[in-house]
């Protein structure tokens, strides 16, 4: 009876102990965690492209790339790639390149765009 007690102290004690310590460990991890969880969740799949300007269809804020094989997603292929205005005006025709395929709900695009090196 008496160790029992004892024992019951004893472990009262320790959770004690272990529960004043997470919550600021749970806290920490659980701010830095977050906005990374909501990202992958929302953000579509980026998958890294490497390939050459074939033309800058500006009218459309489009390139034809002729691109490489992007292992799981697509083979080496020439096609139409949406881009922002800075990727736009970050290349010219024949001009190889790097950037981020990204599949939106209208279409295929094309972020990141960079000259490569
Ligand atoms: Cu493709």
């Amino acid at each position: 009876m008496n160790s029992s007690r004892l024992l019951l102290l004893l472990v009262t004690f320790l959770s004690g102990a272990v529960g004043h310590a997470e919550p600021s460990c749970t806290c920490e991890c659980a701010a830095a965690a977050k906005p990374v969880a909501a990202t992958s969740e929302k953000a579509p799949a980026r998958h890294p492209l490497r390939g050459v300007v074939v033309e800058v269809l500006a009218d459309k804020s489009a390139l034809l790339v002729k691109h490489e094989a992007i292992p799981g997603v697509m083979k080496a292929m020439t096609m139409l790639l949406k881009v922002d205005a800075a990727g736009l005006s970050a290349v010219s025709k024949g001009s190889p390149i790097t950037g981020l395929l990204v599949k939106r709900a209208d279409g295929w695009w094309l972020d990141a765009v960079q000259l490569a090196k």
